[in-house]
Formats: structure tokens, sequence, C-alpha cells
């Protein structure tokens, strides 16, 4: 069976699949030995492909092929780590698709006047530590020093991972480049959303990407015996926790175009007889407009205020990641729909409700995405899926962008 791009961009996505720290399922966050893994795996393919490869300050694995008559280049990529559970697109196939297409022009004698730079994002997914999109802040520059300091569930600092990944912490800040290095960055990712099924398209151009906040909310209320403390004597923190998140959901219900997602809970000490005495939550945030994210924020703190009053319990509201919304880049966009009519699709563009290392790249240079449909719009969920045909018009369209680039080469 001859192979084509599509195929070619499955049997690598299978071989990332496989590097997991979990059997059955595919999790893999930053800095961890499987995180090793699928570097040391895409830094064989980015080689193949005839680039040259190292792995930068914060552990993202950077891929380079020169060009012929300009130093700059175009970014290309996404994130190697995962969520727990995962499915095996999201990240991956921003990676794959780019290095699919370099093979292809390797194979066609295609030389480009500009470099193109490949780069496998260390931590988008903010699994391990609180903070989020490490590597690409770090490549922009933005990336705050304090969080060398946050740690991971196992009191592991980002500054001792790094150490173990084999990372210099202090040396971090040189994972950073210059905007004048890059003409732009063009991020491939899967849509993880509905749209582009219903529309009975394969591509789609994504318009901006919804800002989001993360925060860590704790509750403290009194542990006590589970038989003997009368109810209207308790400061139960689970119950109050939870009378905080039902508030959550109506206001997130109530405002336009705000999503708010408690995924994680834990409750102390944990025993079944014992009332629960201290609870701690996340909270993440998000809408396209940065103004209503805070008008929720605004809302969720006061509403937290009130039933902490009621309840006789203290809450605390820390507030660990912020990244506002990020509009795409017109210029840059408009070359990715170009190429996307030329090889024949419908052009459509759309809002991205989920984050992505394009919105850190913001801050150094142009950004744009291609979003790829996936069944369902299911994502973060071992069930997310795509088409090899699908894959196929990425790689297409990723030709086609790189072989009709037009940039003002004397800048
Ligand atoms: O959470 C997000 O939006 C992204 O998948 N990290
Ligand atoms: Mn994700
Ligand atoms: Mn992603």
């Amino acid at each position: 069976m001859s192979t084509t791009a599509g195929s070619k961009v499955f049997e690598y996505i299978e071989k990332l699949a496989a590097i997991s720290e979990d059997d059955g399922k595919l999790t893999r966050v930053s800095l961890s030995e499987q995180h090793r893994q699928a570097n040391q795996l895409v830094a064989g393919l980015m080689r193949d492909a005839g680039m040259l490869v190292h792995t930068d300050a914060i552990g993202n694995i950077v891929g380079r092929l020169e060009g012929q008559s300009d130093s700059r280049a175009l970014l290309l990529g996404s994130h190697l780590d995962t969520v727990r559970d995962a499915g095996r697109f999201d990240g991956m196939l921003g990676v794959v698709a780019p290095i699919v297409c370099i093979e292809q022009l390797q194979k066609n004698g295609v030389k480009l006047p500009f470099a193109v730079e490949i780069v496998g994002f260390c931590d988008e997914e903010g699994v391990r530590f609180p903070s989020t999109l490490l590597g690409s802040r770090a490549i922009a520059g933005t990336l705050d020093p304090a969080v060398l300091n946050e740690c991971d569930a196992n009191n592991i600092s980002l500054a001792d991972a790094l150490q173990a990944f084999g990372q210099d912490p202090a040396k971090v800040s040189s994972a950073s480049r210059s905007a004048d290095e890059f003409l732009g960055f063009v991020e491939v990712h899967i849509e993880q959303g509905p749209v582009l099924e219903r529309e009975g398209l394969p591509v789609g151009l994504v318009s901006a990407i919804s800002g989001a906040g993360r925060y860590s909310i704790t509750v403290d209320g009194v542990a006590g015996h589970a038989g003997t403390v009368p109810m209207h004597l308790r400061s139960d923190a689970l119950v109050a926790a939870s009378e905080c998140i039902v508030e959550i959901e109506r206001i997130c219900q109530a405002l336009p175009d705000v999503v708010g997602t408690v995924g994680v809970i834990d409750a102390r000490p944990g025993a079944g007889n014992v009332i629960p005495g201290q609870v701690e939550f996340s909270l993440d945030l998000r809408s396209s407009r940065d103004s209503t994210r805070d008008q929720a924020q605004q809302q969720i703190y006061n509403a937290i205020d009130s039933v902490a009053a009621k309840r006789k319990v203290a809450i605390n509201c820390q507030q660990t990641y912020e990244a506002n919304s990020v509009t795409c880049d017109q210029w840059l966009s408009g070359q990715i729909g170009q190429a996307i009519s030329a090889c024949g699709h419908r052009l459509h563009s759309l809002p991205s409700g989920a984050g992505h290392d394009a919105m850190a790249l913001a801050e150094l240079t142009n950004v744009a995405m291609l979003f790829v449909r996936c069944a369902g719009g299911i994502s973060h969920n071992p069930e997310e899926s795509i088409t090899e045909e699908d894959a196929e018009v990425a790689v297409q369209v990723l030709y086609q962008l790189l072989t009709q680039f037009e940039y003002d080469a004397a800048s």
C-alpha cells in the first residue's frame, strides 16, 4: 500500500501515542521520562527530514531547515505534553504534520528561500505544574522566573524537574528568541469542537483564541466527627465548596460567551467518617472577550464571599495563571486562507475556545492557526480522532503555504 502524507502522519502519531506514563491510557506530562522519550522520537523524525535539531533550555525540541537566501524562519509546531487519559492528536498533530510536510518538500527537491523551524513545546496543558504554556512563553521571553519555584503534586519544583531533565534552570531565559528571527508562527491543531464537522470541512482558519484564567480555591472549615457533630454546628468545607461550584456554574450560564470548569477537587482529610476540614478545587475560566471574563471573575468572587459568610468558613481564591485572548494575524491568516482555497476547500473562519501555544507566541511574532476537523468535536478524551484524509489535507495546506509564501524579503 503506498504511503500517503496522511498515513505518515498517522504512523508518527501512533508512535508518539505509545509513550505514556499510564498503561492503556495516554498521559505525558512535561519534563517527565516520557516527555524525554517523545522528544527523542521527534528529534529522530526531524533529523530524518534533514533538519538540525536541538533541545532548548526549557525542554522544547526544535528542528531547523535553513533557507536558500533568508535566515528568518517561519515557525511551525505545537505541544508534545498531554492531559491525563488524553487523545493522541491534541498537540502532536501540530508537530507531526509539519515534519511530514518537510519530508515532502525534501523528496520533491523544493528549496525554500526562508528557513523553517518546527518546535515541540514542552508544556502547553499545564497538567504537571500550576502554570501553563511554559515552553512557548520561554521562547517568547515572557516566562516569569517565579514559575521555577512552582511545584508539582510530588512537591518537585519546575527548577528541579528541569535539572532532572538535563537542563540548567538558571539558563531558562536562554530559550527566549528574538522577533527578528521569525516571519511568523503557524500552529496546526485539531479543532476540539464540532463546527468543522457540522460544516463538512476538513480544515478551518482560526480567527481568535479565547483568553483563560486558572485559579486554586481553598476552603477552610472545621474537621469533625461525622457521628457526633450536629448538622447546624458544622463548618463543612466540602458542602461549602459544593455550593461555590454550583454558583460558578450559575454565573457562567447567565453570562454570554463564558465557560467555567472545576476539574480537580481534593477534600481533606479524606476519610468517610470525618467532616471535611479543608477542600481545594481548581477553576478554569474562559471567554473570547477578556472584559467578560473579568466580569465573571468578579461575580464568582462575590458569590464565594457570600458562601463563606453564610457557612462560617474561610475561602481563599488564588489566580495561578492568566492568558488574554489573542486575535490571529490577518496577513498570516490570509496566506493560510489562500492555501486552503488553492487546495480546493471552502474557507471557514472560527474562534478557538481552547487555549494554544500560539497565544504565548503572539507576544513575539505574528501568529495564525489551521484547525483540523475532529470527530464529534471530542478532545481531552481518548476517543479524540481525525481521519487520514483530513491529516493529508492539513499537510497539503502547509505545503501550499510554504511553497507559495509571500513576504517582504527586503525587510
Ligand atoms: O486547556 C486548553 O485549552 C488547552 O487544551 N491546554
Ligand atoms: Mn489540550
Ligand atoms: Mn492543545
